[in-house]
């Protein structure tokens, strides 16, 4: 779609080109963000030191990742690094590179500061390096003769300056270090271009010292370290975090198991156990017999936590637990008839042989007993009926 609009566009262009060429930049800058470029049939944009053109073509977006040409090393919690030689740039453009990389133009409070700083430009000019004058973040452009570091600080006991005698067109400060010469401060244009020196508060996060559940937050120099914080729902020391277990702090129903919840949860649940109903911080019996009979074919139990099925006489709980059958009481001891036992449905019947007759206690048989015709009888009846099965 671009592709098309750009394509219509350039062709427009050139059409009207054939005729005159049109200022593109003389109309709202061209909607470039920073600089516009006219050209015949065409115009382009480009962006200021410490920016990159977006891929719109108009807007400028910051560059984080604009490399120093020089490290000097770390000190006192700031990485402190010089422009390559040939990228001069006015006071405020160097001022802006700095502060898009996250730091100030350096700022030389102590002559510690500056033996580190004059020491590393030695090395440089040992390698092959010129002598260079470089901006440093002291100005007086508010307040003329107030000079003020770019944190906001006032100017303290420690310059290098050759000269404090008042001016009016120079405001900005550079550091300079010619060969056996001690270094020297000088206030000059700030529209002038010179190298410069950053220093950025040194981000103790990029080493990663934090557990991957911690949150990093670098310290400001001249502090070296971070703080390691956990994130919620974890605890430790920041270096080491683990989830935190909230069943130690939660007090579930003794009839209730607790389960922690993952972080970055804070709680935990409750849960009842079986046999239980509530919320789980407070649990009480469930009445299974109230619903359904509790499934029990006979006779349903309530009892704390439970229930039990049981069956009426004459029948036994199955193995499921719940349905009933039938006894088969003539199974055991032939179900204490003297005779004859006969299983029923819930139930047995006794029952005597030939002419005796069942007692009233319902198992004995009395009567003549050995008669030899109707055992024989009895026999083969018996026979008989198994011969019809
Ligand atoms: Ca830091
Ligand atoms: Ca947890
Ligand atoms: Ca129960
Ligand atoms: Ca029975």
């Amino acid at each position: 779609m671009r592709q098309l609009v750009l394509t219509a566009f350039l062709l427009g262009s050139l059409a009207m080109a054939s005729a005159s060429d049109v200022d593109e930049c003389a109309s709202n800058n061209g909607g470039c963000a920073h600089t516009c470029t006219n050209s015949v049939g065409s115009f382009s944009c480009s962006c200021r030191a410490g920016y990159v053109l977006n891929a719109d073509g108009l807007a400028c977006d910051e560059n984080p990742g604009l490399e120093p040409a020089s490290n000097f090393g770390d000190y006192q919690g700031y990485r402190i690094w010089s422009s390559d030689r040939h990228q001069r740039l006015s006071y405020s453009d160097a001022r802006d590179v700095c502060r898009i990389n996250g730091g100030t133009l350096v700022m030389i409070k102590d002559s510690a500061k500056q033996t580190f700083i004059v020491d590393h430009l030695k090395k440089e000019s040992t390698q092959g390096g010129r002598a260079r004058r470089f901006w440093i973040g002291l100005d007086d452009l508010n307040d003329e003769n107030v000079f003020l570091w770019n944190d906001g600080t006032p100017l303290g006991a420690f310059d290098s300056f050759q000269s404090t005698a008042p001016h009016t067109i120079r405001d900005c400060v550079t550091l300079s270090k010619k060969a056996r010469r001690a270094p020297r401060w000088d206030i000059k244009p700030c529209t002038n271009s010179y190298s410069y020196i950053c220093q950025m508060d040194f981000d103790a996060c990029l080493s990663n010292p934090c557990d991957v559940n911690a949150v990093c937050t670098d310290n400001p120099a001249p502090a070296l370290d971070a703080t390691c914080t956990c994130k919620a729902g974890y605890e430790g020391d920041g270096t080491s975090c683990s989830d935190i277990d909230a069943c130690l702090s939660t007090s579930c129903d003794v009839n209730a198991v607790c389960t922690d919840n993952p972080a970055p949860a804070l709680d935990a649940t409750c849960n009842c156990n079986a046999g239980y109903e509530g919320d789980g911080t407070s649990c009480s019996d469930i009445d299974e017999c109230a619903s359904n009979n509790g499934g029990c074919a006979h006779t349903c139990t309530n009892n704390v936590g439970s229930f039990s099925c049981s069956c009426r006489a004459g029948y036994v709980l199955n193995n499921d637990g719940f349905a009933c059958d039938d006894d088969n009481e003539c199974s055991r001891n032939n179900g204490g008839c003297q005779r004859v036992c006969t299983n029923t449905e819930g139930s047995f019947i006794c029952s005597c042989n030939g002419q005796e007759e069942l007692n009233a206690d319902g198992f004995s048989c009395d009567g003549k007993l050995g008669l030899p015709l109707p055992r024989r009888l009895c026999v083969c009846s018996c026979f008989a009926i198994s011969l019809r099965d």
